[in-house]
């Protein structure tokens, strides 16, 4: 893997691009445009920050873990090629392998007033060890008056691969008690906190009063979070995900979390851009599929 410093030579754009040690002496990219701020770390191709319209858009947590073979807790990490506990695989990690590993950097382009950072992670025996499959994840990473961010799996052995994916991003917020998620009404959903009973989403929009872990199905909507911070909303959009997942630990859960302040529920929820569970993605050998969101403040 580059260094910082071989990283910033093939790839650093002076004032707007640069790579550095980050926390944990973590190698990350730090993009700084005049409309826009962001902040990746090439560990798990992870977003751990996006500002726009002078607010902080993103979570993490104060309690994070920075070590290559753990988690950020925040931001947006990536989850693939599983999502959630692997059925059948207790020794498995949660929510796949991608964000456990360190990517490669495969290019940093100006798109106009935009920057776009694609960092790769490709099989190895490692990964193999976990999931026979032969495939190259791109994350393409667009920083700018919005924050776009395409998972691109490509298939490149021999047969079929099934695989579920999520952006699983962390919205920062003044207070859990104030916001509101619109977009999903009616939308049918599985209650992970009521025993996994599948339930029609009524009143059309979600306020917080408890744990909250929900996959929406069949959703190809945006979603908006109004009151994130002061009357400025976040508007949530996609592209080839038909799942949406709201979640928000609670008081219990937050505790139980080593790597999670017992307070930090009440400044974060995360909706997730996902293709999980029954919208698991079938990719033919020599197939790509992309996965997008596209998220904005308003
Ligand atoms: O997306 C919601 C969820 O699946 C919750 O059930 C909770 O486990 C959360 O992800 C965080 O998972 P993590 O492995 O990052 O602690």
């Amino acid at each position: 893997m580059s260094t910082p410093e071989q990283l910033q030579q093939a790839f650093g754009i002076d004032g707007i691009v640069r790579f550095d040690r980050g926390n944990g002496g973590l190698t990350r990219a730090t993009v700084t445009l005049d409309h826009a701020s962001a902040e990746v770390y090439l560990l798990g191709a992870h977003v751990t920050r996006y500002a726009a319209a002078g607010r902080e858009v993103l979570f993490v947590s104060a309690r994070s873990n920075y070590e290559i073979g753990k988690p950020i807790r925040g931001g947006v990490p990536i989850c693939f090629p599983w999502f959630g506990p692997r059925a059948g695989h207790p020794e498995s990690p949660m929510h796949g392998f991608a964000r456990l590993r360190e990517f490669a950097v495969e290019s940093v382009t100006r798109k106009g007033d935009d920057v776009e950072l694609t960092l790769k992670l490709e099989a190895d025996d490692q990964t193999r060890a976990m999931w026979p499959a032969d495939f190259v994840l791109r994350h393409r990473i667009t920083i700018g008056s919005k924050l776009t961010m395409a998972l691109e799996v490509q298939n490149t052995g021999g047969e079929t691969i099934e695989f579920e994916e999520a952006l699983h991003t962390y919205f920062s917020c003044d207070d859990i008690n104030r916001v509101v998620v619109s977009g999903l009404g009616g939308v049918r959903y599985i209650d992970k906190v009521d025993g996994l009973k599948e339930k029609t989403q009524e009143p059309a929009e979600i306020r917080f009063t408890g744990e909250t872990d929900r996959v929406y199905l069949a959703t190809r909507d945006r979603v908006t979070i109004e009151n994130v911070s002061g009357s400025s909303s976040v508007i949530v959009e996609k592209e080839n995900s038909n799942a949406t997942v709201v979640w928000n630990p609670w008081i219990a859960k937050a505790a139980a979390l080593p790597d999670f302040g017992d307070e930090e529920w009440k400044t974060m929820l995360c909706v997730e851009t996902c293709n999980v569970g029954r919208h698991a993605v079938q990719l033919p050998a020599g197939g790509m599929h992309r996965m997008k969101a596209i998220i904005s403040v308003q």
